[in-house]
């Protein structure tokens, strides 16, 4: 006998925090997605998902899914309605707004979803509406920004579909084979036409193991490279003062700069033979076309704006931008800016100016008895702040007050969640409505929903639409549906044509060659050079080494995605244990072996793994990678335990690899 079964692909869009942003197919079979495969048509996706996505089902409908409202209850949780739910949360928030005014209640979220819709809009408005704290998001590329910006304002930057044209690939604190496989693909084709790779980097990460050349600077001391590597062009007459000349401000400035110290100096801050740094110098300046392209990971501590506006700087000086493939790649300002979902978070609701706090002083903001307004009530969604934010025992130990009201929107009982007052339950991306931009190339991606909500999972768009009934709000923004806020976002877009074929590039015309003649996106249209090196606060403080040795530098894991994936079985059986990659020579003098578990500390805290004794990691430069929940630690805490919450002397971002450590056996 035959069964009906009707059968449809629906289009998708991966929302999770990565440069690929991949165009999905889903199959759905009466009602149940039975099937997800990368679009083969999409220019990056090239019908391919990662290790982390690829069996996305299992998320979708794992037995851990959160599926239905969960209230505190002595040590536990119980089960209940979303009115009763709802009912505690909205009490709960105008208590805390009526005794101690609307900052004390702080909203956190990052991206756990991309999407332009999910991710902050109706909880934008209703945060905005109670006069809540303003959130500073800046725990991922902000420093980046902030330096790349100071050199070429918000300008087109290579399109990652030029990359295969370049012959010469500096990347630089960047490990794509991991953290962003798609255009790790564009890599390879350039690559395979006979590119040099060439990575910068204190570890060995996966990419760096297969690159032509590795080299390997101490963290947070990029500049100094970058610097050297000015200095061997400029001696070696490989500068291009014509394009120079024409296309940049400050070029006197930097010859001047460049002439204070020969490469021997910057070779002696940052650990990199001059021999090298003055090769690699002048083969950037010579191989033709020569990309350099920069990670989020060599941005992690103190002098990392400016450490990124010098590096962009050296694809100046040597005139890269001329051909098609060179010039300076980090992430696309201009694109991810032309399609914002700022408008929709409706600041004008705001009965008045408001405090702001920054995302990676949480631990700071909970338990510093000084802050007026108190924290009262936390917020958390698409976000898992108990692993991801810094100095963790401060965190752990504010998400542990009993006076603190925590409402956590999530899909699973993450360490977070594991400490709220009363937990909702998310759809996931086969359940909702969404547009996601992408942070890596030059495509917007249309999100159909495949499937009905599971159990009683709601949108974080509803979530806080129904909250805000329950909180009075009523002003009409407080009920537009996805449907309209989607109208919203891309009023002047071709809607249709981005639903039909599930994406769009975004061209701002600037073709293959985007600054071949200048044209930058800042006021004058020049780029504007920088030689600048601020030294780290931690890793070159000889006081603080001598009683804190080691350099830790905490990355990304290949299978998780920041903490999301590390509770699903597939990823975690490929990845058990969090370890530390430690360097043979400090790890002889300390008496550990390969496998031994080790102490990991400094003042801020301390956490225990296994010791990987390897030299994949620098000597000096321990590096134990982020991501696995706190249960898979002993202590129950996390590398995070050590990071500090000092911030980037500009842009006011995180300083996680600028942190130092000592280990000992356990
Ligand atoms: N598999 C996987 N993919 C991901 C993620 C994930 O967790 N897992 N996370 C996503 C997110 S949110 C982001 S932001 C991106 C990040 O993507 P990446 O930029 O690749 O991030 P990291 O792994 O943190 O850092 C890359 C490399 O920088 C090196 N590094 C650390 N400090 C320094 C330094 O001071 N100088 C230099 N030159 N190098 C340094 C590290 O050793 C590391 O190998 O990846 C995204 N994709
Ligand atoms: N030491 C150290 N710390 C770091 C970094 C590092 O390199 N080293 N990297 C930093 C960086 S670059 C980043 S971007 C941050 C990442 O910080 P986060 O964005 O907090 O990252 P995740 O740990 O992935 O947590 C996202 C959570 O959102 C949930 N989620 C997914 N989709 C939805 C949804 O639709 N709705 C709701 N409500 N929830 C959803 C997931 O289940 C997951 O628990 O971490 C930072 N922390
Ligand atoms: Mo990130």
């Amino acid at each position: 006998m035959m069964l009906h079964v009707a059968t449809r692909i629906v289009r998708g869009a991966c929302p999770h925090d990565c440069p690929d942003t991949c165009a999905m197919h889903t199959t759905v079979e009466d009602g149940r997605a039975t099937q997800v495969a990368g679009d083969p048509d999409h220019p990056i996706t090239v019908g391919f998902l990662c290790g982390k996505v690829s069996n996305y089902l299992d998320r979708v409908y794992s037995d851990e899914r959160i599926l239905h409202p969960l209230l505190r209850e002595d040590d536990g949780f119980r089960r209940a309605s979303w009115d009763e739910a709802l009912e505690r949360v909205a009490d709960q928030l105008l208590r805390a707004r009526e005794e101690f005014g609307g900052e004390s209640i702080l909203p956190y979220s990052y991206m756990g979803t991309q999407g332009l819709i999910q991710a902050n809009t109706m909880s934008a408005r209703v945060m905005n509406a109670l006069g809540a704290s303003a959130l500073e998001r800046t725990v991922c590329a902000t420093a980046g920004i902030t330096g790349v910006v100071a050199a070429h304002g918000v300008s087109p930057e290579v399109d990652p579909e030029e990359w295969p044209h370049a012959r010469y690939l500096l990347i630089w604190g960047w490990n794509p084979m991991s953290t962003a496989p798609h255009l790790w693909r564009k890599l390879l084709d350039a690559r395979k036409a006979g590119a040099r790779l060439v990575v910068v980097d204190p570890f060995r990460s996966r990419t760096a193991r297969i690159a032509d050349e590795h080299l390997r600077p101490l963290p947070g001391t990029d500049a100094a490279l970058a610097i050297g590597m000015m200095r061997a062009v400029f001696d070696a007459g490989l500068h291009d003062e014509d394009w120079c000349r024409a296309y940049t401000e400050g070029y006197d400035e930097l010859l001047s700069r460049l002439a204070e110290h020969e490469v021997e100096h910057w070779a002696e801050i940052c650990g990199v033979e001059s021999e090298t740094i003055a090769r690699v110098g002048r083969e950037f300046a010579e191989t033709r076309p020569a990309l350099v392209r920069l990670g989020v990971g060599a941005q992690r501590h103190m002098g990392a704006p400016s450490a990124y506006s010098t590096i962009a700087s050296l694809a100046c000086l040597t005139g890269a931008w001329r051909d098609r493939g060179g010039g300076c790649s980090y992430i696309p300002t201009a694109t991810a800016d032309a399609l914002s979902s700022r408008p929709l978070e409706r600041e004008d609701l705001r009965p008045g100016p408001v405090r702001s706090i920054n995302m990676s002083q949480l631990g700071q903001s909970l338990t510093d008895p000084q802050l007026v307004p108190p924290v009262k009530a936390l917020v958390c969604w698409s976000s898992n702040p108990a692993v991801i934010a810094p100095d963790q025992q401060r965190v752990l130990e504010g998400l542990r007050r009993d006076d603190l009201f925590t409402v956590v929107i999530e899909q699973f009982m993450t360490d977070t969640a594991a400490y709220a007052d009363v937990v909702l339950p998310t759809t996931t991306q086969l359940e909702h409505l969404d547009v996601v931009f992408s942070w890596g190339h030059h495509y917007m991606t249309w999100n159909e929903p495949a499937i009905e909500p599971l159990g009683e999972a709601k949108p974080n768009t509803e979530i806080f639409r129904v909250l805000a009934t329950r909180l009075g709000l009523d002003d009409p923004a407080f009920q537009e549906s996805d449907e309209q806020l989607v109208d919203r976002l891309l009023a002047g877009f071709d809607e249709d044509g981005l639903r039909e074929r599930g994406w769009t590039k975004i061209d701002l015309g600037q073709g293959p060659r985007p600054h071949a003649e200048g044209g930058f996106g800042t006021d004058t249209g020049r780029a504007v050079l920088h030689a600048d090196y601020l030294p780290p606060a931690e890793v070159t403080d000889e006081a603080r080494a001598e009683r804190f040795p080691l350099a830790l530098v905490t990355p990304k894991t290949h299978l998780f995605l920041n903490s999301t994936f590390a509770n699903q079985r597939r990823q975690h059986s490929a990845q058990p244990t969090p370890e530390l990659v430690l360097h043979p020579d400090d790890a002889a003098p300390r008496g550990i072996e390969d496998g031994a578990r080790v102490r990991v500390f400094n003042d801020r805290g301390d956490f225990l793994c296994l010791a990987r004794v390897s030299d994949d990691a620098r000597p000096g430069v321990p590096v134990a990678p982020m991501g696995w929940w706190n249960r898979d630690y002993t202590d129950g805490r996390s590398a995070q335990a050590t990071t500090s919450q000092a911030l980037t002397e500009a842009g006011n971002a995180p300083t996680f690899n600028d942190n130092r450590v000592e280990v000992e056996l356990a």
